[in-house]
C-alpha cells in the first residue's frame, strides 16, 4: 500500500433494523456516488458511538433510535480519490424508538432517498465498503 498523507477518520455506520428489513439510501457524494449505503457519519469530538449513531440518523432521516449496540468494525482505504482517505467504520445495530416512524430525506444533496430492504435481497450497486463486509459474511440481524 502506498504511503499517503492524511489522518485516519472514524465513521459510525447504522444498521437500522425494522422486522426483516434494513434502512439504506442511495448516496450523493464524491465517495460512492449512486451506490446504496447504510446511514453513516463522522464521529465528533467527545461523542460515544451510540451518541454519534443517534445524531447522524436523526440528521439524515429524522428517525429516533431505541435500543442500540456495537456490531463490528471495518478498516477502509479510499485511494482512488483526489484526497485519499482512510476510515475505521464502526457498525452499530439499532431499532426504532417507534417502529411506525418513517424516514424523511433531510439531506437530499447527499442522498436520493431512504428505503427498507431485506438483507437477502439488497439493492445494487452497494457502496463498496458495505459490499465488502457483506461478502465477508457480515449480517446485522440477531441470530
Ligand atoms: P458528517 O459530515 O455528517 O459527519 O458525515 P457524512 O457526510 O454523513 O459522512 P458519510 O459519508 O455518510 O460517512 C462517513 C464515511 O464513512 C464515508 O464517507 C465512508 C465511511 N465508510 C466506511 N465504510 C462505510 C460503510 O460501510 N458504510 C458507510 N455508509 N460509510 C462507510 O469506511
Ligand atoms: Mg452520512
Ligand atoms: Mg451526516
Amino acid at each position: 500500500v502506498a504511503e499517503t498523507a492524511g489522518s485516519i477518520k472514524v465513521a459510525v455506520v447504522v444498521c437500522l433494523l425494522r422486522g426483516q428489513n434494513v434502512l439504506l439510501g442511495r448516496r450523493r457524494s464524491s465517495l460512492g456516488d449512486s451506490t446504496f449505503s447504510l446511514p453513516s457519519g463522522h464521529l465528533e469530538f467527545g461523542e460515544s458511538f451510540e451518541e454519534c449513531a443517534a445524531r447522524e440518523l436523526k440528521e439524515e432521516t429524522g428517525l429516533d433510535i431505541g435500543k442500540i449496540e456495537l456490531l463490528t468494525v471495518t478498516n477502509n482505504l479510499f485511494l482512488d480519490e483526489a484526497k485519499p482517505s482512510q476510515y475505521v467504520a464502526v457498525f452499530m445495530r439499532a431499532v426504532l424508538a417507534d417502529p411506525r416512524q418513517e424516514p424523511q430525506n433531510i439531506e437530499p444533496e447527499f442522498c436520493d432517498g431512504w428505503g427498507w430492504y431485506e438483507w437477502d435481497n439488497l439493492p445494487k450497486p452497494l457502496f463498496w465498503p458495505l459490499e465488502k463486509v457483506v461478502q465477508d459474511g457480515f449480517n446485522p440481524f440477531p441470530t
